[in-house]
Protein backbone atom coordinates (compact mmCIF):
# COMPACT_ATOMS: atom_id res chain seq x y z
CA UNK A 1 0.00 0.00 0.00
CA UNK A 2 1.42 3.49 -0.78
CA UNK A 3 2.25 5.65 2.21
CA UNK A 4 2.11 9.46 2.42
CA UNK A 5 5.74 10.16 1.99
CA UNK A 6 6.65 13.95 3.39
CA UNK A 7 10.29 15.34 3.52
CA UNK A 8 11.98 18.71 4.43
CA UNK A 9 15.04 19.96 2.81
CA UNK A 10 18.12 18.59 4.25
CA UNK A 11 19.72 21.50 5.61
CA UNK A 12 23.22 22.89 5.87
CA UNK A 13 25.15 20.95 8.98
CA UNK A 14 27.29 24.27 9.33
CA UNK A 15 24.93 26.58 9.91
CA UNK A 16 23.31 27.20 13.45
CA UNK A 17 19.32 26.37 12.91
CA UNK A 18 16.64 29.59 13.24
CA UNK A 19 13.19 29.45 13.12
CA UNK A 20 12.91 29.41 9.58
CA UNK A 21 14.31 25.67 9.59
CA UNK A 22 12.23 25.27 12.63
CA UNK A 23 9.40 26.19 10.37
CA UNK A 24 9.72 23.79 7.68
CA UNK A 25 10.47 21.32 9.88
CA UNK A 26 7.63 21.78 12.54
CA UNK A 27 5.17 21.96 8.99
CA UNK A 28 6.59 18.76 7.57
CA UNK A 29 5.71 16.99 11.04
CA UNK A 30 2.02 18.66 11.30
CA UNK A 31 1.10 17.23 8.09
CA UNK A 32 2.78 14.15 8.94
CA UNK A 33 1.28 13.73 12.48
CA UNK A 34 -2.34 14.67 10.74
CA UNK A 35 -1.89 12.35 8.12
CA UNK A 36 -1.13 9.70 10.54
CA UNK A 37 -4.75 11.06 12.72
CA UNK A 38 -6.90 10.66 10.02
CA UNK A 39 -5.81 7.33 9.66
CA UNK A 40 -3.34 7.16 7.09
CA UNK A 41 -0.15 5.65 7.24
CA UNK A 42 2.45 8.59 7.13
CA UNK A 43 6.53 8.95 6.96
CA UNK A 44 8.55 12.16 7.47
CA UNK A 45 11.87 12.62 6.18
CA UNK A 46 14.66 15.21 7.17
CA UNK A 47 18.21 15.08 7.62
CA UNK A 48 21.35 16.93 6.94
CA UNK A 49 23.31 18.54 3.95
CA UNK A 50 27.12 17.86 5.28
CA UNK A 51 29.09 17.78 1.84
CA UNK A 52 30.54 21.43 0.21
CA UNK A 53 33.41 24.03 0.29
CA UNK A 54 31.51 25.80 3.56
CA UNK A 55 31.82 22.47 4.99
CA UNK A 56 35.50 21.93 4.08
CA UNK A 57 36.19 25.53 5.42
CA UNK A 58 34.76 25.43 8.67
CA UNK A 59 36.87 22.02 9.20
CA UNK A 60 39.86 23.22 8.54
CA UNK A 61 39.19 27.03 10.29
CA UNK A 62 38.45 24.51 13.51
CA UNK A 63 41.59 22.34 12.47
CA UNK A 64 39.38 19.41 12.29
CA UNK A 65 38.58 16.63 10.06
CA UNK A 66 35.46 17.02 8.00
CA UNK A 67 34.06 14.28 9.40
CA UNK A 68 34.79 15.36 12.86
CA UNK A 69 33.12 18.19 11.87
CA UNK A 70 29.85 16.88 11.15
CA UNK A 71 29.52 14.30 13.64
CA UNK A 72 29.47 17.02 15.64
CA UNK A 73 27.65 20.10 14.25
CA UNK A 74 24.76 16.97 13.25
CA UNK A 75 24.24 16.97 17.02
CA UNK A 76 22.88 20.30 17.30
CA UNK A 77 20.06 19.46 14.53
CA UNK A 78 18.82 16.09 16.33
CA UNK A 79 18.86 17.81 19.36
CA UNK A 80 16.48 21.25 18.15
CA UNK A 81 14.43 18.33 16.70
CA UNK A 82 13.71 16.62 19.90
CA UNK A 83 13.19 19.91 22.17
CA UNK A 84 10.62 20.78 18.85
CA UNK A 85 9.01 17.57 19.33
CA UNK A 86 9.12 16.54 15.78
CA UNK A 87 8.00 12.83 15.35
CA UNK A 88 10.25 11.91 12.13
CA UNK A 89 10.14 8.80 10.61
CA UNK A 90 14.05 8.80 9.75
CA UNK A 91 17.14 10.73 9.75
CA UNK A 92 19.54 10.86 6.62
CA UNK A 93 22.99 12.39 6.39
CA UNK A 94 24.03 12.83 2.99
CA UNK A 95 27.74 11.11 5.01
CA UNK A 96 25.99 8.30 5.60
CA UNK A 97 26.89 5.06 3.52
CA UNK A 98 23.42 4.20 2.46
CA UNK A 99 23.63 7.44 0.75
CA UNK A 100 26.82 7.56 -0.83
CA UNK A 101 26.95 4.30 -2.21
CA UNK A 102 23.58 5.03 -4.49
CA UNK A 103 24.86 8.22 -5.75
CA UNK A 104 27.22 7.12 -7.07
CA UNK A 105 24.91 4.06 -8.12
CA UNK A 106 22.88 6.53 -9.74
CA UNK A 107 26.08 8.14 -11.50
CA UNK A 108 27.07 5.15 -12.82
CA UNK A 109 24.14 4.50 -14.13
CA UNK A 110 23.20 7.89 -15.48
CA UNK A 111 27.13 7.95 -16.92
CA UNK A 112 26.08 4.56 -18.96
CA UNK A 113 23.06 5.86 -20.36
CA UNK A 114 25.28 9.04 -22.10
CA UNK A 115 22.99 11.33 -19.78
CA UNK A 116 26.45 12.94 -18.65
CA UNK A 117 29.36 14.08 -20.59
CA UNK A 118 32.56 15.53 -19.65
CA UNK A 119 33.36 19.56 -21.63
CA UNK A 120 35.18 22.65 -20.67
CA UNK A 121 33.09 25.62 -19.62
CA UNK A 122 33.78 29.56 -18.41
CA UNK A 123 31.48 31.17 -16.85
CA UNK A 124 30.19 33.43 -14.06
CA UNK A 125 30.72 30.74 -10.19
CA UNK A 126 28.70 31.37 -7.23
CA UNK A 127 31.35 30.91 -4.44
CA UNK A 128 28.85 31.18 -1.61
CA UNK A 129 26.11 29.44 -4.00
CA UNK A 130 28.54 27.05 -5.03
CA UNK A 131 27.46 26.72 -8.74
CA UNK A 132 27.87 28.27 -12.36
CA UNK A 133 25.18 31.29 -12.38
CA UNK A 134 23.96 33.14 -15.57
CA UNK A 135 23.94 36.96 -15.97
CA UNK A 136 20.30 37.53 -15.62
CA UNK A 137 20.55 34.82 -12.08
CA UNK A 138 23.42 37.63 -10.77
CA UNK A 139 21.07 40.85 -12.14
CA UNK A 140 18.30 39.62 -10.37
CA UNK A 141 19.24 37.69 -7.71
CA UNK A 142 21.85 38.75 -4.26
CA UNK A 143 24.82 36.71 -4.94
CA UNK A 144 27.86 38.12 -3.16
CA UNK A 145 31.43 36.52 -4.12
CA UNK A 146 31.18 35.99 -7.87
CA UNK A 147 34.00 34.36 -9.69
CA UNK A 148 35.29 34.17 -13.14
CA UNK A 149 35.89 30.42 -13.86
CA UNK A 150 37.02 28.13 -16.45
CA UNK A 151 37.22 24.55 -15.88
CA UNK A 152 36.24 20.70 -17.26
CA UNK A 153 33.68 19.10 -15.95
CA UNK A 154 30.68 16.99 -16.31
CA UNK A 155 27.27 18.11 -16.95
CA UNK A 156 24.17 16.56 -16.59
CA UNK A 157 21.92 16.68 -19.76
CA UNK A 158 19.13 19.27 -18.18
CA UNK A 159 18.19 20.81 -21.06
CA UNK A 160 17.06 17.46 -22.93
CA UNK A 161 14.06 17.56 -20.77
CA UNK A 162 12.89 21.34 -20.74
CA UNK A 163 9.78 20.14 -22.85
CA UNK A 164 9.00 17.28 -21.04
CA UNK A 165 9.32 19.07 -17.15
CA UNK A 166 7.30 22.09 -19.21
CA UNK A 167 4.33 19.39 -20.03
CA UNK A 168 4.60 17.74 -17.00
CA UNK A 169 3.72 21.20 -14.60
CA UNK A 170 0.97 22.00 -17.27
CA UNK A 171 -0.56 18.84 -16.59
CA UNK A 172 -0.32 18.65 -13.08
CA UNK A 173 -1.78 21.31 -11.14
CA UNK A 174 -0.64 20.19 -8.14
CA UNK A 175 3.19 19.69 -9.05
CA UNK A 176 4.40 23.17 -7.97
CA UNK A 177 2.45 24.49 -4.88
CA UNK A 178 1.54 27.28 -4.65
CA UNK A 179 0.36 28.76 -7.77
CA UNK A 180 3.16 31.94 -8.14
CA UNK A 181 5.62 30.24 -7.29
CA UNK A 182 4.76 27.12 -10.45
CA UNK A 183 4.18 30.59 -12.90
CA UNK A 184 8.01 31.28 -11.62
CA UNK A 185 9.05 28.32 -12.39
CA UNK A 186 7.40 28.48 -15.68
CA UNK A 187 8.83 31.50 -16.43
CA UNK A 188 12.08 30.18 -15.79
CA UNK A 189 11.61 27.36 -18.34
CA UNK A 190 10.87 29.72 -21.18
CA UNK A 191 14.01 30.27 -21.51
CA UNK A 192 16.76 27.85 -22.89
CA UNK A 193 17.39 25.46 -20.28
CA UNK A 194 21.54 24.90 -19.98
CA UNK A 195 22.65 21.74 -18.91
CA UNK A 196 23.39 21.07 -15.26
CA UNK A 197 27.73 21.08 -13.89
CA UNK A 198 27.37 18.11 -11.69
CA UNK A 199 30.74 18.13 -10.82
CA UNK A 200 33.89 19.73 -9.26
CA UNK A 201 37.35 19.28 -9.27
CA UNK A 202 39.28 17.78 -6.38
CA UNK A 203 41.79 20.47 -6.71
CA UNK A 204 39.28 22.47 -5.55
CA UNK A 205 37.21 20.57 -3.79
CA UNK A 206 37.98 17.29 -1.68
CA UNK A 207 35.00 17.01 0.63
CA UNK A 208 32.37 15.53 -1.52
CA UNK A 209 31.26 12.03 -3.24
CA UNK A 210 33.73 11.27 -5.60
CA UNK A 211 32.81 10.28 -9.28
CA UNK A 212 32.60 6.59 -9.77
CA UNK A 213 33.86 7.16 -13.17
CA UNK A 214 36.53 9.67 -12.75
CA UNK A 215 38.66 10.42 -9.06
CA UNK A 216 39.78 13.29 -9.68
CA UNK A 217 36.41 14.84 -9.23
CA UNK A 218 33.68 15.03 -6.80
CA UNK A 219 29.86 15.34 -7.05
CA UNK A 220 28.47 19.14 -7.10
CA UNK A 221 26.60 19.17 -3.60
CA UNK A 222 22.87 19.69 -5.10
CA UNK A 223 22.99 16.68 -7.14
CA UNK A 224 23.87 14.84 -3.96
CA UNK A 225 21.42 16.78 -1.43
CA UNK A 226 18.79 16.09 -3.82
CA UNK A 227 19.06 12.44 -4.03
CA UNK A 228 18.87 11.81 -0.12
CA UNK A 229 14.84 11.89 -0.82
CA UNK A 230 15.09 8.55 -2.86
CA UNK A 231 18.29 6.95 -1.12
CA UNK A 232 16.40 7.02 2.03
CA UNK A 233 13.83 5.08 1.47
CA UNK A 234 15.64 2.35 -0.32
CA UNK A 235 16.29 3.07 -3.99
CA UNK A 236 18.15 0.39 -5.41
CA UNK A 237 18.32 -1.49 -2.27
CA UNK A 238 14.96 -2.07 -0.94
CA UNK A 239 12.55 -1.90 -3.85
CA UNK A 240 9.68 -2.91 -1.56
CA UNK A 241 10.08 -0.17 0.43
CA UNK A 242 11.04 2.24 -1.90
CA UNK A 243 7.78 1.69 -4.19
CA UNK A 244 5.49 2.21 -1.01
CA UNK A 245 6.85 5.49 -0.68
CA UNK A 246 8.08 7.06 -3.72
CA UNK A 247 6.98 9.09 -5.65
CA UNK A 248 7.06 11.75 -2.55
CA UNK A 249 3.63 13.31 -1.49
CA UNK A 250 5.28 16.57 -0.33
CA UNK A 251 8.68 17.83 -0.46
CA UNK A 252 8.79 20.91 1.46
CA UNK A 253 11.11 23.78 0.87
CA UNK A 254 11.86 27.29 0.78
CA UNK A 255 11.00 29.41 -2.16
CA UNK A 256 14.75 30.13 -1.83
CA UNK A 257 14.92 26.58 -3.41
CA UNK A 258 11.89 26.48 -5.90
CA UNK A 259 14.55 25.87 -8.61
CA UNK A 260 16.65 23.18 -7.65
CA UNK A 261 13.61 21.08 -6.42
CA UNK A 262 11.35 21.90 -9.21
CA UNK A 263 13.84 21.98 -12.15
CA UNK A 264 17.21 20.42 -11.63
CA UNK A 265 15.76 17.54 -9.15
CA UNK A 266 12.62 15.94 -12.06
CA UNK A 267 14.91 16.13 -14.63
CA UNK A 268 17.42 13.78 -12.88
CA UNK A 269 14.43 11.72 -11.89
CA UNK A 270 13.48 11.88 -15.86
CA UNK A 271 16.86 10.68 -16.76
CA UNK A 272 16.40 7.52 -14.19
CA UNK A 273 13.39 6.89 -15.37
CA UNK A 274 11.19 7.47 -11.84
CA UNK A 275 8.63 8.77 -11.34
CA UNK A 276 8.26 12.70 -10.40
CA UNK A 277 7.05 14.18 -6.82
CA UNK A 278 3.47 14.50 -6.22
CA UNK A 279 3.74 18.26 -5.28
CA UNK A 280 6.64 20.43 -4.22
CA UNK A 281 5.51 23.35 -1.63
CA UNK A 282 7.34 26.04 -1.68
CA UNK A 283 6.60 28.35 1.26
CA UNK A 284 7.55 32.02 1.56
CA UNK A 285 10.01 33.45 4.02
CA UNK A 286 9.98 34.36 7.57
CA UNK A 287 11.42 38.40 7.23
CA UNK A 288 12.85 40.24 11.03
CA UNK A 289 11.93 43.77 10.21
CA UNK A 290 11.06 43.16 6.61
CA UNK A 291 14.45 41.14 5.50
CA UNK A 292 14.92 37.93 5.36
CA UNK A 293 15.89 36.12 8.23
CA UNK A 294 19.10 34.22 7.45
CA UNK A 295 22.87 33.71 8.78
CA UNK A 296 24.41 36.09 6.14
CA UNK A 297 22.37 39.09 7.65
CA UNK A 298 22.58 38.24 10.96
CA UNK A 299 19.21 38.74 12.03
CA UNK A 300 18.01 35.25 13.29
CA UNK A 301 16.17 34.30 15.77
CA UNK A 302 17.09 31.15 17.27
CA UNK A 303 14.27 28.99 18.42
CA UNK A 304 16.18 27.24 21.48
CA UNK A 305 15.49 30.53 23.50
CA UNK A 306 11.58 30.58 22.57
CA UNK A 307 11.21 26.94 23.39
CA UNK A 308 13.00 27.41 27.05
CA UNK A 309 10.89 30.52 27.57
CA UNK A 310 7.49 29.65 26.61
CA UNK A 311 7.79 26.04 25.45
CA UNK A 312 7.85 24.17 22.62
CA UNK A 313 4.20 24.05 21.63
CA UNK A 314 3.99 27.88 22.04
CA UNK A 315 6.26 27.93 19.03
CA UNK A 316 5.00 25.41 16.69
CA UNK A 317 1.29 27.01 17.05
CA UNK A 318 2.70 30.79 16.42
CA UNK A 319 4.55 29.65 13.46
CA UNK A 320 2.31 27.35 12.16
CA UNK A 321 -0.42 30.37 12.95
CA UNK A 322 0.85 33.13 12.18
CA UNK A 323 2.04 32.38 8.22
CA UNK A 324 -0.11 31.88 5.52
CA UNK A 325 1.42 29.18 3.29
CA UNK A 326 3.27 30.85 0.13
CA UNK A 327 3.43 33.94 1.62
CA UNK A 328 6.04 35.94 3.88
CA UNK A 329 5.73 36.26 7.50
CA UNK A 330 7.13 39.13 9.83
CA UNK A 331 7.93 37.52 12.42
CA UNK A 332 8.21 39.79 16.30
CA UNK A 333 8.54 38.27 20.15
CA UNK A 334 5.50 41.28 20.64
CA UNK A 335 3.46 39.31 18.09
CA UNK A 336 4.37 36.04 19.24
CA UNK A 337 3.36 36.90 22.97
CA UNK A 338 0.09 38.75 22.11
CA UNK A 339 -0.60 35.55 19.86
CA UNK A 340 0.12 33.78 22.46
CA UNK A 341 -2.08 35.56 25.32
CA UNK A 342 -4.97 36.14 23.31
CA UNK A 343 -5.43 32.83 21.01
CA UNK A 344 -3.66 30.19 23.77
CA UNK A 345 -3.99 31.56 27.37
CA UNK A 346 -7.26 33.66 26.95
CA UNK A 347 -9.49 31.27 24.31
CA UNK A 348 -8.02 27.97 24.89
CA UNK A 349 -6.35 27.61 28.18
CA UNK A 350 -9.00 29.35 30.04
CA UNK A 351 -12.21 27.30 28.45
CA UNK A 352 -10.19 24.07 29.56
CA UNK A 353 -9.67 25.64 33.23
CA UNK A 354 -13.53 26.74 33.14
CA UNK A 355 -15.33 24.09 32.44
CA UNK A 356 -12.90 21.43 34.57
CA UNK A 357 -13.27 23.79 37.27
CA UNK A 358 -17.46 23.30 36.70
CA UNK A 359 -17.01 19.40 36.28
CA UNK A 360 -15.03 19.13 39.53
CA UNK A 361 -17.22 21.80 41.57
CA UNK A 362 -20.55 20.41 40.47
CA UNK A 363 -20.07 17.21 39.16
CA UNK A 364 -17.64 15.60 41.77
CA UNK A 365 -15.16 15.35 38.66
CA UNK A 366 -17.07 13.15 36.49
CA UNK A 367 -18.79 13.88 33.15
CA UNK A 368 -22.82 14.78 33.74
CA UNK A 369 -25.39 12.99 32.05
CA UNK A 370 -26.46 15.92 29.51
CA UNK A 371 -30.80 15.93 29.28
CA UNK A 372 -33.05 17.09 26.14
CA UNK A 373 -30.71 19.49 24.33
CA UNK A 374 -31.55 23.03 23.59
CA UNK A 375 -31.94 25.03 20.11
CA UNK A 376 -28.42 26.39 21.66
CA UNK A 377 -26.74 23.67 22.40
CA UNK A 378 -27.73 21.62 18.86
CA UNK A 379 -26.16 24.85 17.01
CA UNK A 380 -23.31 24.43 19.20
CA UNK A 381 -22.95 20.62 18.22
CA UNK A 382 -23.24 21.95 14.56
CA UNK A 383 -20.45 24.04 14.74
CA UNK A 384 -18.35 21.61 16.54
CA UNK A 385 -18.99 18.98 13.58
CA UNK A 386 -18.58 21.78 11.03
CA UNK A 387 -14.88 22.01 12.60
CA UNK A 388 -13.90 18.86 11.81
CA UNK A 389 -15.06 18.87 7.91
CA UNK A 390 -13.52 22.52 7.59
CA UNK A 391 -9.77 21.26 9.09
CA UNK A 392 -9.90 18.53 6.97
CA UNK A 393 -10.82 20.48 3.87
CA UNK A 394 -8.29 23.26 5.20
CA UNK A 395 -5.50 20.65 5.55
CA UNK A 396 -5.89 18.78 2.56
CA UNK A 397 -5.66 22.27 0.74
CA UNK A 398 -2.50 23.05 3.28
CA UNK A 399 -4.21 26.06 4.37
CA UNK A 400 -3.10 25.49 8.10
CA UNK A 401 -3.42 28.79 9.42
CA UNK A 402 -7.07 28.79 8.62
CA UNK A 403 -7.43 25.35 9.79
CA UNK A 404 -5.98 26.60 13.16
CA UNK A 405 -8.42 29.79 13.13
CA UNK A 406 -11.84 27.76 12.84
CA UNK A 407 -10.78 25.64 15.78
CA UNK A 408 -9.98 28.68 17.67
CA UNK A 409 -13.20 29.84 16.23
CA UNK A 410 -15.11 27.00 17.90
CA UNK A 411 -13.36 27.57 20.99
CA UNK A 412 -14.16 31.07 20.91
CA UNK A 413 -17.66 30.07 20.22
CA UNK A 414 -18.05 27.84 23.64
CA UNK A 415 -16.57 30.70 25.75
CA UNK A 416 -19.51 32.56 24.27
CA UNK A 417 -22.12 29.85 24.74
CA UNK A 418 -21.02 29.26 28.80
CA UNK A 419 -21.11 32.77 28.93
CA UNK A 420 -24.67 33.42 28.12
CA UNK A 421 -26.08 30.60 29.82
CA UNK A 422 -23.94 31.06 33.01
CA UNK A 423 -24.22 27.25 34.20
CA UNK A 424 -21.80 28.20 37.08
CA UNK A 425 -24.56 30.92 38.11
CA UNK A 426 -27.14 27.96 37.74
CA UNK A 427 -25.86 25.28 38.92
CA UNK A 428 -24.79 27.18 42.57
CA UNK A 429 -28.94 27.45 42.72
CA UNK A 430 -30.36 24.48 41.38
CA UNK A 431 -27.98 21.55 41.01
CA UNK A 432 -29.58 19.30 38.70
CA UNK A 433 -30.87 22.25 36.23
CA UNK A 434 -30.82 20.55 32.70
CA UNK A 435 -29.92 23.88 30.44
CA UNK A 436 -26.67 24.05 32.69
CA UNK A 437 -26.16 20.36 32.68
CA UNK A 438 -26.40 20.24 29.07
CA UNK A 439 -24.13 23.31 28.23
CA UNK A 440 -21.22 21.15 30.85
CA UNK A 441 -21.69 18.29 28.79
CA UNK A 442 -21.68 20.21 24.86
CA UNK A 443 -19.04 22.15 26.16
CA UNK A 444 -16.51 19.70 27.25
CA UNK A 445 -17.28 17.48 24.77
CA UNK A 446 -16.88 20.24 21.44
CA UNK A 447 -13.78 21.08 23.86
CA UNK A 448 -12.37 17.52 23.12
CA UNK A 449 -13.11 17.94 19.50
CA UNK A 450 -10.99 20.92 19.15
CA UNK A 451 -8.28 19.56 21.41
CA UNK A 452 -7.67 16.57 19.01
CA UNK A 453 -8.21 18.78 16.17
CA UNK A 454 -4.91 20.94 17.84
CA UNK A 455 -3.20 17.82 18.14
CA UNK A 456 -0.86 17.80 15.14
CA UNK A 457 0.12 21.72 16.03
CA UNK A 458 0.82 21.43 19.64
CA UNK A 459 1.07 17.33 20.47
CA UNK A 460 2.11 17.44 24.42
CA UNK A 461 -0.29 20.42 25.47
CA UNK A 462 -2.76 18.71 23.62
CA UNK A 463 -1.68 15.21 24.77
CA UNK A 464 -1.92 16.46 28.48
CA UNK A 465 -5.31 18.51 28.10
CA UNK A 466 -7.48 15.14 26.61
CA UNK A 467 -5.42 13.29 29.83
CA UNK A 468 -7.06 15.60 32.07
CA UNK A 469 -10.36 15.11 29.99
CA UNK A 470 -10.33 11.62 30.81
CA UNK A 471 -8.61 10.31 27.45
CA UNK A 472 -5.18 8.81 28.12
CA UNK A 473 -4.07 9.54 24.03
CA UNK A 474 -5.35 10.81 21.19
CA UNK A 475 -4.46 8.65 18.28
CA UNK A 476 -6.72 8.61 15.46
CA UNK A 477 -9.45 11.34 14.71
CA UNK A 478 -12.99 10.29 16.85
CA UNK A 479 -15.61 12.16 14.37
CA UNK A 480 -18.55 11.23 17.02
CA UNK A 481 -20.13 14.33 18.98
CA UNK A 482 -19.97 12.87 22.62
CA UNK A 483 -16.98 11.21 22.97
CA UNK A 484 -16.87 12.23 26.72
CA UNK A 485 -19.56 9.86 27.93
CA UNK A 486 -21.41 10.43 31.03
CA UNK A 487 -19.29 9.04 34.09
CA UNK A 488 -15.82 9.97 32.79
CA UNK A 489 -13.71 10.98 35.43
CA UNK A 490 -11.94 14.24 34.74
CA UNK A 491 -8.87 15.24 36.06
CA UNK A 492 -7.28 18.72 37.61
CA UNK A 493 -5.94 20.81 34.71
CA UNK A 494 -3.01 22.91 35.94
CA UNK A 495 -3.69 26.14 33.56
CA UNK A 496 -2.33 24.99 30.25
CA UNK A 497 -0.98 28.08 29.15
CA UNK A 498 -0.59 30.49 31.85
CA UNK A 499 -0.46 34.35 30.43
CA UNK A 500 3.08 35.75 29.69
CA UNK A 501 2.93 39.12 31.57
O1 LIG B 1 19.28 25.08 1.12
N1 LIG B 1 12.14 31.54 6.31
O2 LIG B 1 19.87 24.20 3.17
P1 LIG B 1 19.65 25.43 4.15
C1 LIG B 1 11.60 30.35 6.06
N2 LIG B 1 21.05 22.16 2.02
N3 LIG B 1 12.31 29.23 5.84
C2 LIG B 1 13.64 29.33 5.88
C3 LIG B 1 14.29 30.56 6.13
C4 LIG B 1 13.47 31.71 6.36
N4 LIG B 1 13.96 32.91 6.64
N5 LIG B 1 15.61 30.33 6.12
C5 LIG B 1 15.79 29.01 5.87
C6 LIG B 1 19.76 24.18 1.81
N6 LIG B 1 14.60 28.39 5.74
C7 LIG B 1 20.14 22.86 1.19
C8 LIG B 1 18.89 22.06 0.95
S1 LIG B 1 17.59 19.89 0.06
C9 LIG B 1 17.93 18.64 -0.99
C10 LIG B 1 19.10 20.76 0.25
C11 LIG B 1 14.35 26.97 5.49
O3 LIG B 1 20.26 25.02 5.45
C12 LIG B 1 13.62 26.75 4.18
O4 LIG B 1 13.03 25.49 4.18
O5 LIG B 1 20.11 26.70 3.54
C13 LIG B 1 14.78 26.77 3.20
O6 LIG B 1 14.44 26.21 1.95
C14 LIG B 1 15.79 25.94 3.96
O7 LIG B 1 15.60 26.33 5.33
C15 LIG B 1 17.21 26.17 3.50
O8 LIG B 1 18.07 25.46 4.37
Amino acid sequence: MKKNYITTPIYYVNDKLHIGHAYTTILADVLNRFHNLIGHKSFMLTGSDEHGQKVQEAAEKRGVSPVEHVDEYVLNFTKLWEKLNINYDDFIRTTDSRHTSKVKEMLTQLWEKEEIYLDEYEGLYSVSEERFVTEKEIDEGDFKNIIKLKEKNYFFKMSKYQDKLIEHINQNPKFICPESRKNEILGFLSKPLNDLCISRPKSRLNWGIELPFDSNYVTYVWFDALMNYITAIGWDSNEKKFNSYWPANYHLVGKDIITTHAVYWPTMLMAAKLPLPKTILAHGWWLFDDSKMSKTDGNTVDPLELIDLYGEDSLRYYLMRDMALGQDANYSLDKFIKRYNSDLANDFGNLVNRITIMVKKHFNDVVPEPGDYTEDDLNVIAIAKSTIDSTLRNFEHLKIHDAIEDILKLLRSLNKYLEINEPWKILKKEPNNVKATNSIYVSINALYIGTQLLHPIMPRKTTEISNVLGIEKIQHLNRNFDILKPGTKIGKSNSPFPRIQ
